[in-house]
């Protein structure tokens, strides 16, 4: 099975990077009753015997000894890095994968791709083979950084390049957060403009994602938690948002924590087709052959749902229906979008859970029904992958 490694660019990729593994690991201690390390599990993760020596020596089938994250965490600021370093992911991250410095970039793209983008660069293209070493079968680099701020924006933009250059058959997936119109970075819309440049011309995909979005959504998931009216009260563990108690905490307190489970949870669902066994297994290529036609048309519009289940909701059928319909509506999408003022030119759905094929096409013939998908604009495409761990349903469209 193939392999995937994430690099985490500035502060937001490395916030959005730690609720990623920390569900991934969620994910997987859910499913994984035996402790075994097994195909899924290899997608993300390095099995390491630590007490051959300190570096550690992979372990490839069997009992888990010690994972290690395939992933590079990269920040011009220390603060975030040191942070995860000290906290419970500490032991899937270890000496090697990491660059920092101590000044940040400023908000400045250009002091992120030009200055420590050549200071850097032997650094990341030496860590990035060592990390690329590790797997037999590459397929995916994931870039998650934010294009509001310098590092995130300009030297993450940078290893784009040097990915390029370097790996030209590893598929190259950027998961983009996008700042909000009251961000208090002034140079953000300069950093995010610049920064688009580079995606349009080295990316394969990019998922865009709107600090805006994740917002609303968040606000509305404790809308619901908190609204206490009969028959609307939410199972606590289907939240999206959920890790580490995070839904508890007062939206004002971390909203980011909240916020970056969802990016988390799109980035977990986009892979469990490949990652889980499915009767319509989906796997990377697939999503850029499909949804990419032409290779500058690789920004992709995501949505997620369920962003809860309610407790005590148990027609599943009707359920079902709700949810496809709620995926090609702009309420549960990651950027503020509206679907029905353009049109779909491709469309991929990625289910999650026990749901059979009949149901999908039900589904399908109704939402066609409803013009939908309806399109002016060549062949439309509809890529469905099914994964059969949790009832997640992702929706990835170019409109
Ligand atoms: N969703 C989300 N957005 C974030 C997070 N942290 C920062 N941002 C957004 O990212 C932008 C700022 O970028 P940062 O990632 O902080 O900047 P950086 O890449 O570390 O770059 P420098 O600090 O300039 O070196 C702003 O638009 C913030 O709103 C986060 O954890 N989650
Ligand atoms: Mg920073």
């Amino acid at each position: 099975m193939a392999q995937s490694v994430v690099v985490q660019v500035g502060q937001c990729g490395n916030q959005v990077g730690r609720c990623f593994w920390d569900l991934a690991l969620r994910e997987h201690a859910a499913v994984n009753k035996k402790g075994i390390y097994d195909d899924s599990l290899k997608n993300f993760f390095r099995n390491v015997d630590t007490r051959r020596n300190g570096d550690g020596v992979d372990v490839s089938k069997g009992k888990i000894c010690s994972l290690k994250a395939r992933a590079l965490l990269i920040d011009m600021e220390e603060g975030v890095v040191n942070e995860i370093l000290q906290g419970p992911l500490k032991d899937i991250f270890d000496s090697k994968q990491l660059i920092t410095n101590v000044s940040g970039s400023g908000n400045n793209w250009a002091v992120g791709y030009k200055v420590f983008g050549s200071q850097y660069q032997d650094q990341i293209v030496e860590k990035l083979r060592q990390t690329a070493e590790h797997c037999d079968c590459l397929q995916c680099f994931f870039i998650i950084h934010s294009m509001g701020g310098g590092t995130g924006s300009g030297l993450g933009t940078f290893i784009l390049n040097v990915l390029e250059d370097e790996f030209p058959e590893v598929y190259r997936f950027v998961t983009s957060v996008f700042p909000s119109g009251e961000d208090d970075v002034i140079t953000s819309p300069y950093n995010s403009v610049l920064a688009m440049k580079e995606l349009n011309e080295h990316a394969d995909c990019v998922l865009p994602i709107e600090n805006e979005s994740l917002f609303d959504i968040v606000s509305k998931i404790n809308q619901m938690v908190t609204s206490g009216k009969p028959g609307t009260t939410v199972k606590p563990e289907s939240l999206v948002t959920l890790n580490e108690g995070g839904i508890k905490k007062k939206l004002q307190e971390k909203p980011f924590d909240t916020m970056n489970n969802i990016v988390g949870n799109l980035l977990l669902n986009l892979t469990s087709s490949a990652r889980f066994e499915g009767s319509l297994n989906m796997d990377l290529n697939e999503i850029t052959m499909n949804l990419v036609p032409f290779p500058q048309l690789h920004y992709l519009v995501s949505s997620l749902t369920p962003l809860c289940t309610l407790a005590d909701v148990n027609i599943p059928p009707r359920r079902l229906d709700q949810m496809f319909s709620d995926a090609f509506s702009k309420d549960h999408q990651l950027i503020q979008a509206d679907p029905k003022h353009s049109l779909y030119l491709a469309c991929a759905l990625l289910v999650r859970g026990n749901v059979q094929i009949s149901d999908l096409r039900r589904n399908i013939e109704r939402l066609e029904n409803k013009s939908v998908f309806s399109t002016t604009c060549g062949p439309f495409s509809l890529t469905l992958g099914t994964s059969k761990q949790h009832l997640y349903k992702t929706n990835f469209h170019r409109t």
